[in-house]
């Protein structure tokens, strides 16, 4: 019986047949699974190098001076997960970083420094942290600083997920995009308004920054005077105005507050998550599918990625506010979002 099946699988192979019983577990497994780790990447040992990346080379000899987060169980493929790319990027006063634009969406969250400026279809985009500012895809896009300090932000893209389509590819400008003044589409959308004659169908979201101070004022209001969701403390999602739907067609973004004390319940979700700690400090435990639970520590800056279907809970002594990115929107419009709160 044994000696049959071995071979009929040795005779096939050379015309590239397998047989499906031999995978269907694995294709089709009773939860998801993902060879994705969780990670943490402390600031402060990461810092050091992108510094040094600083010395190493100018942002426009680099394009995009960047170190990719790669997630341990994927190196080599510059993502954070299966779907995801994370890198921090550093600009160091005058420099800039030429435009160009792509059919990856791109988004930037700023963690360090004040005066450096993205730049969307000729629009600027002055950063300071805690900045969440999109680069819709195929729109024209650059970076440049003003600052006196260096700038650091984690960039969010789909690279992976367009890889997986082959569908990534790009286009580099020697013009830039004539100067469009800075704020205009935040007056346009950003109020709860639009224009009158707006005939947008809305794909990404016409805001493309959205300024800390506003939300991290949403959070405080909410702590004050709403009930806490005992899985997420206060959390809200970043929205494309236009539509209610996520600021890009393949990434969400969200900004959350545990309030001090807080100590979460367990979760877990189908859109790996990756985190940038904004203010306080805390944990949060990851239970690997085996079962082992991992307490990571993070302190402000500090980035971590949450693995698709792994049970995490937040704990936070003196209170924290935390953003993260995923592909959620993805799993949303193929009806395969999956989440569990115990
Ligand atoms: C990109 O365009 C940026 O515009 C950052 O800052 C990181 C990684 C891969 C491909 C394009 C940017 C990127 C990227």
């Amino acid at each position: 019986m044994t000696s049959l099946r071995q071979q009929l699988y040795q005779d096939m192979a050379p015309l590239h047949l397998t047989p499906l019983w031999e995978v269907l577990h694995a294709l089709v497994p009773p939860h998801p699974v993902t060879p994705c780790l969780p990670a943490l990447w402390k600031y402060s040992d990461l810092r050091p190098f992108l510094m040094r990346a600083g010395e190493a080379i100018t942002a426009a000899e680099a394009v995009r001076r960047v170190l990719i987060l790669e997630n341990p169980a994927l190196r080599g493929q510059s993502a954070v997960t299966q779907s995801l790319y994370a890198g921090l990027q550093l600009i160091l006063p005058g420099e800039v970083a030429p435009d160009h634009r792509h059919t990856q969406s791109a988004l930037r969250f700023i963690i360090e420094g004040s005066g450096a400026f993205t730049t969307v279809e000729g629009e600027r985009a002055t950063m300071h942290p805690g900045d969440f500012i999109l680069t819709p895809n195929w729109s024209w896009h650059g970076h440049g600083s003003e600052a006196e300090e260096p700038v650091i932000w984690l960039d969010g893209l789909d690279i992976p997920m367009l890889r997986f389509f082959d569908a990534g590819f790009a286009e580099t400008s020697t013009a830039t995009a004539p100067p469009r003044p800075e704020g205009v589409s935040f007056a346009r959308h950003g109020n709860n308004m639009a224009p009158v004659r707006d005939t947008r169908t809305g794909a990404s979201s016409p805001v493309f920054s959205y300024p800390y101070d506003r939300s991290r004022e949403s959070l405080a209001q909410l702590e004050r005077n709403t009930p806490c969701d005992s899985w997420d403390g206060y959390k809200l999602r970043y929205i494309n105005p236009a539509t209610g739907g996520s600021p890009m067609p393949t990434l969400g973004a969200f900004l959350q507050l545990l309030p001090a004390g807080f100590n979460g319940r367990a979760f877990r979700q189908t859109d790996g998550a990756v985190y940038s700690v904004v203010e306080g400090e805390g944990e949060v435990l990851i239970e690997s599918p085996d079962g082992e639970t991992t307490a990571y520590s993070f302190g402000p800056r500090d980035h971590f990625v949450i693995p698709s279907w792994h049970l995490a809970s937040f704990r936070s002594a003196p209170g924290s506010v935390l953003f993260s990115f995923s592909d959620r929107p993805v799993h949303e419009a193929l009806s395969i979002h999956r989440e569990e709160r115990l």
